[in-house]
């Protein structure tokens, strides 16, 4: 039995998914609310595809429980937070989880890493925790690091179908656990060391964090000489070895924008490039802010009352609102002793600022002017209600002639 330890975005289907290929699976989760929603049938997040896994992963036997248990496997996916100061990860819940396993295993059972970790947190954090409870790694606890790779919005479709990396002390340790992932995963599964797959992982995302940045700055650059920033990267991107990514209102989400900060934390004099393109990055919603400033003062509209970001999510057709690009803005604007901004969601269901709309229609009703932050499939199937108002595109998806851009 595999006893998979946190039961969030990443924990959660890869659970539902090795249950419904056939292994025996029991998911662990602190949280009893969690573990209460799931063991009543409902799944804890929106993602495509995620009811119909949920469904047959209980059908083939899943459970759900806040107990570690007794067995010879475990996969730990629990958060990995940074410390916003010292842009360093922040291991304790994976330190607590591997604690627990080391209560309750067998010997010789293999723990399996899963969370994001930066470059030698298992050499300098897990090993040593498990050494301590007098465990011998290698021969009585077998380390693996296993990152995922899925895209929210598309997660079912790619832990199918990505490729993976299994970093172990032990290269049939490895090759026992690609197993496991093989039993729903059709890409190549690489198995290599712990440190190269910490690195890995760590690496992909920094590359995505600073194309973006690139692309973010270009935007700066255009908007300075009133270039059009996105028939430029259209051009460009028509050359073969050019792939240059779209300019946002910010990057969120608990992958991007946080994993390249465990880079220029360890290697501060080192990370240079990677440490200007995350503030570029953070640098998004404050540019945002200035440009619904100056489109007001344009359009002499003085109320800011009367403006509405439309979109709270990190990124379009998810609920995740983890570092989301909107909730720097009205954080940024707060700190400018400012406040007023209306939003809303129809992923967010929940109140989780202030003056949120439930509905398009209530919302539109209270604003004049729009301003799109995230690109949600509902809002491109209503262009039509944005005909009367003032509109600022940060995500250039909606094709209207006379919109504003970033
Ligand atoms: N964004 C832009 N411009 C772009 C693309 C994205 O501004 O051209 C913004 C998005 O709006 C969002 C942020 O960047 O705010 C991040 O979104 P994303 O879709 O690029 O990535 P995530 O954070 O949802 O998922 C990433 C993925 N990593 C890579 O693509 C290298 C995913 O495969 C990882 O599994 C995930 O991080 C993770 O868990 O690490």
């Amino acid at each position: 039995m595999i006893n998979i330890i946190g039961l969030g975005y990443i924990g959660l289907p890869t659970a539902l998914m090795m249950a419904s290929h056939g292994l025996d699976i029991i998911g662990t989760d602190y949280n009893k609310e969690l573990v209460d929603t799931l063991n009543e049938g409902r799944t804890t997040f929106k993602e495509k595809g995620l009811e119909h896994l949920f469904k047959s992963a209980v059908d083939a036997g899943i459970t759900f429980t806040t107990e570690y248990q007794t067995t010879d496997t475990y996969i730990i996916s629990v958060p990995t937070p940074y410390d916003k100061f010292s842009k360093k990860v922040d291991a304790k819940y994976v330190i607590n989880a591997v604690k627990e396993v080391m209560k309750v295993c067998i010997e010789g059972a293999v723990v399996v890493i899963e969370s994001t970790i930066s470059p030698g947190t298992i050499e300098k954090y897990i090993r040593p925790e498990i050494e301590k409870s007098g465990f011998k790694t290698g021969k009585d606890i077998h380390l693996v690091h296993a990152p995922e790779r899925i895209i929210p919005g598309n997660m079912v479709y790619e832990l199918c179908h990505n490729s993976r990396t299994i970093g172990a002390d032990e290269k049939e340790v490895g090759e026992k656990v690609k197993e496991y992932y093989a039993s729903f995963c059709q890409g190549e599964i690489v198995v290599t060391d712990i440190r190269t797959a910490e690195m890995s992982k760590v690496v992909e995302n920094t590359f995505r964090a600073v194309n973006i940045a690139f692309a973010n700055e270009l935007a700066k650059i255009c908007r300075h000489d009133e270039m059009d920033v996105y028939e430029i990267i259209r051009i460009c991107n028509m050359h073969p070895r050019v792939n240059i990514l779209q300019p946002g209102p910010g990057v969120g989400g608990h992958c991007i924008s946080v994993d390249p900060w465990f880079l220029v934390g360890d290697y501060p004099s080192l990370a240079k490039v990677i440490d200007e393109s995350m503030k570029t990055n953070d640098s998004m919603p404050d540019f945002v802010l200035n440009r619904i400033y100056e489109i007001m003062k344009k359009r002499g509209l003085n109320d800011i009352t009367r403006v509405g970001l439309y979109g709270l999510a990190y990124k379009e057709n998810v609920d995740d609102i983890r570092e989301s690009p909107t909730l720097q803005l009205l954080e940024s604007q707060e700190r400018h002793l400012a406040n007023g901004l209306k939003v809303y969601d129809p992923f967010v269901t929940k109140r989780v600022v202030a003056n949120q709309y439930d509905t398009l229609d209530e919302f539109l009703e209270a604003v004049d002017m729009v301003v799109i932050m995230v690109g949600h499939s509902e809002i491109k199937e209503n262009v039509h209600k944005l005909e009367k108002k003032i509109v600022l595109d940060t995500r250039n998806i909606l094709g209207l002639a006379d919109s504003y851009k970033l």
